[in-house]
Formats: C-alpha cells, structure tokens, sequence
C-alpha cells in the first residue's frame, strides 16, 4: 500500500507531461497544417530563368521546406501556349507545397493578391538595337507592371527585379507604385555575389559555403565592383580573411573582378543561352534571405534604394551589402572603403545615374 502511495506522485506528473507534450504536438501540428500559402508571382515564367526558377519555388528552396506556395505566372501572348505547358508540367511534378497555379498573360489577374513579386520578363537586347530603343521598351513595361502591382498586390508585397537593366527597371517599378516603400523594391546581384564566392573557393579548393562576406557594389553589368577587402573563410580554425588565404593581390585586383564581371558573358559563348539556372537559384536565395534573414555575421549583396551610403548617390539602386531580419534588409554601415574600391564604387554609380537619365528621357 505505502508503495502504491509513493508511486502515485510520479505517475501523475508522467500523466500530466505526456498530456502536455501531446497538446504541444497538437497545437504544433495545427499551426503547420494551416500555415497559409504565399503567392508568388513570376513574370516572364516562359523564358528559360522563369522554367528553371517554378519548380524551385514549389520545392521549398525560397520560402523554406514548410511553406506552401501559391505560383501566379505571367507572361506575354506569343509565350501563351509555351506558359500553359509550363502549368502542365508543374502539375505534374505533384509538388506537395503547390497550393494553386495561375498561368495567365493578364497582368492583372497575375497581380492579384502576392505577395512577392520575382520580375524575370523583359525585352531583350536584339542585334543592332540602340541601348535607349531596349531602355524605352523596359521602361513602358515596368511602368504599366508597377501600376498593376500597386492596385492589386498584398499590401506588403516585396519585389525583386531580375530582368535587365535590372537596378534601372527596379528604380522606374519604384516611381510607378509610389505607395510601395522604398524597402520593398530590389534588385538581383546575388547571381554576382555567388559568382564570387564560386570564384574564390575554386582558387583555394574549399566549399563555397566557408565563403563569405564578399560584396557586389553597384550596377548588375559589366561595371559591378566584386570587393573581397572584407571576405572571410571559416577553415574550421576560425575565419580568416580571403586575401590573406589567396596571397596573390594581383589575382585579385584584376582577374577575379574581370571573370565576375564577365561571368555572363562566358556563360553565353559556352551554353549559345544565358545563365538560367544560377540566376533561378541566386532568385531564390535573394527572397529566401531578405524574408527569413541571413545568419548571424553573415551579409549578402541585393540591389537597393541607395539612402546616400557609403557617398553613393541617393535615389539609385544600387547593390550593397546587407544584413536581412524580420523581413527587412539594412545595408551594412562603417566598412573601410580604401581608394582602389572606391574609384571603382564611383565609376558603377556613375554608370547608374547615366542609366537612370536615360530610362528618364524614354519617359518624356
Ligand atoms: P527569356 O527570353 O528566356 O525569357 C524572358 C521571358 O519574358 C519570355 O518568356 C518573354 O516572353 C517574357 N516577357 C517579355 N515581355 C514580357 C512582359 N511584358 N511581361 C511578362 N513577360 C514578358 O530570358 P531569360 O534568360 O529568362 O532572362 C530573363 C531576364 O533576366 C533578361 O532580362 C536577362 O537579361 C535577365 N538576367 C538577369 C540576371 C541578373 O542577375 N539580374 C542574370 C540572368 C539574366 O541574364
């Protein structure tokens, strides 16, 4: 008897624990099933970038592996029927984050309700077209695309533009929904920044994923400054900075920045097409950190509104290092900034404000 007595105490408590534990995983469980989708937009779904980046997206690779996704895909009426087989496949591919697919070459019904916008269509530069002819059609699409994405988009919708002149049909995005906030309107330069981290972990025979702390500066074009001066890599003994891995300043200073910059290009002569693939999962890893943040210590490149950092000129974007919580980027302040970067930041913002008065006078 006196034993059963003793007993009772702790039973009740494993009685009680148990029952917690179950409530816990109830409640845990409710909260996953009815986690509510995001609806992503991506315009341009057609073209090689929009056919690599969808399946991503329904994978869990942007918004991570619990949550569902509603994919809305625009693009233009000659890409109609290439769009509908899209849909097709993306069904069946019966990814289980899928929640809805709209494949629509309305802008409207594609701006309906998202909440982030991926903007990957654009009109290419054709051979022996002007620079201001490709500018002056990037202009009227963005426009119109910007007013439909003000009317009809989730109040808080974050938008990345991918299309080129991404930084500049970012910034006219910008002037058309003036109601959006300056934070929630970006460019890609990530597809840069990773090619940097590819670059410097090829030369030193390490993973891409003990490289960080690169940055892109500026412009997504030829002009773009690769800046290593505050790169580190994790050697499993600490972090040491890259220069000082590499040892080779010359390499550098020269050559790393040209095949960064020229990456593109190299990309094109070898596959006869662009980069589709990187830029889809570079896409993905510019929303994935900018909604669910970057580790700690850790910074990325995203083209932004400039505020005036670092002198370069406000009312820009233009890419930066930034740091991603709760959903919002800051750029990264008090990095020393020697006179070889510095030239180079300058000659890629002036190129931007060159490109912004051009995209300007298309508008007149
Ligand atoms: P594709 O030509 O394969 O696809 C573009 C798609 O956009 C086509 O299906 C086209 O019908 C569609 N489109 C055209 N006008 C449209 C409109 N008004 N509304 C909706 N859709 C429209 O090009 P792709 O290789 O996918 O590249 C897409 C864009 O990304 C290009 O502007 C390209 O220059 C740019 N890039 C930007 C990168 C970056 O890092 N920021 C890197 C990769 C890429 O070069």
């Amino acid at each position: 008897m006196e034993y059963l007595v003793s007993m009772e105490k702790p039973l009740v408590l494993l009685g009680c624990a148990y029952l917690s534990w179950k409530i816990v995983r109830h409640i845990w469980g409710f909260l996953n099933v009815e986690k509510e989708p995001v609806t992503v937009l991506v315009t341009g779904a057609a073209g090689q970038i929009g056919y690599a980046l969808v399946p991503m997206i329904a994978r869990g690779a942007m918004l991570g592996p619990d949550q569902p996704v509603i994919i809305h895909m625009l693009d233009i009426e000659p890409a109609a029927e290439a769009l509908k087989g899209v849909k097709m496949e993306l069904i069946d591919a019966a990814f289980p984050l899928l929640k809805g697919v709209v494949a629509t070459t309305d802008v409207i019904e594609a701006c309906k309700g998202v909440d982030i916008a991926v903007m990957v269509g654009g009109f290419p530069r054709k051979e022996g077209m002007e620079r201001k002819e490709v500018m002056s059609k990037n202009v009227s699409i963005y426009k119109a695309q910007a007013s439909a994405l003000e009317k009809h988009a989730a109040p808080d919708c974050k938008v990345l533009v991918v299309a080129n002149p991404a930084n500049t049909n970012a910034l006219i995005l910008k002037e058309f929904a003036p109601s959006f906030p300056e934070k929630n309107i970006t460019c890609l330069t990530r597809l840069d920044h990773n090619r940097a981290l590819g670059q410097i972990s090829e030369r030193l025979n390490i993973n891409a994923g003990d490289v960080k702390n690169v940055i892109i500066w500026g412009n997504h074009s030829s002009t773009q400054y690769p800046d290593v001066n505050h790169a580190t890599v994790d050697t499993g003994n600490g972090l040491k900075p890259v220069r000082e891995l590499v040892g080779d300043d010359c390499w550098l200073n020269a050559k790393f920045i040209t095949t960064v910059q020229q990456r593109g290009a190299d990309i094109i002569k070898a596959r006869k097409l662009s980069s589709a693939l990187s830029a889809a999962s570079a896409a993905c890893d510019h929303v994935h950190d900018w909604v669910l943040g970057t580790p700690k210590g850790t910074w990325v490149s995203m083209g932004v509104y400039s505020d005036g950092s670092y002198g370069v000129p406000p009312g820009i974007i233009y890419s930066f290092p930034v740091t991603c919580e709760k959903g919002e980027w800051s750029i990264v302040q008090g990095l020393k900034i020697d006179e070889f970067s510095r030239a180079k930041m300058d000659a890629t913002a002036k190129e931007l404000v060159e490109e912004k008065s051009l995209a300007y006078s298309c508008l007149k």
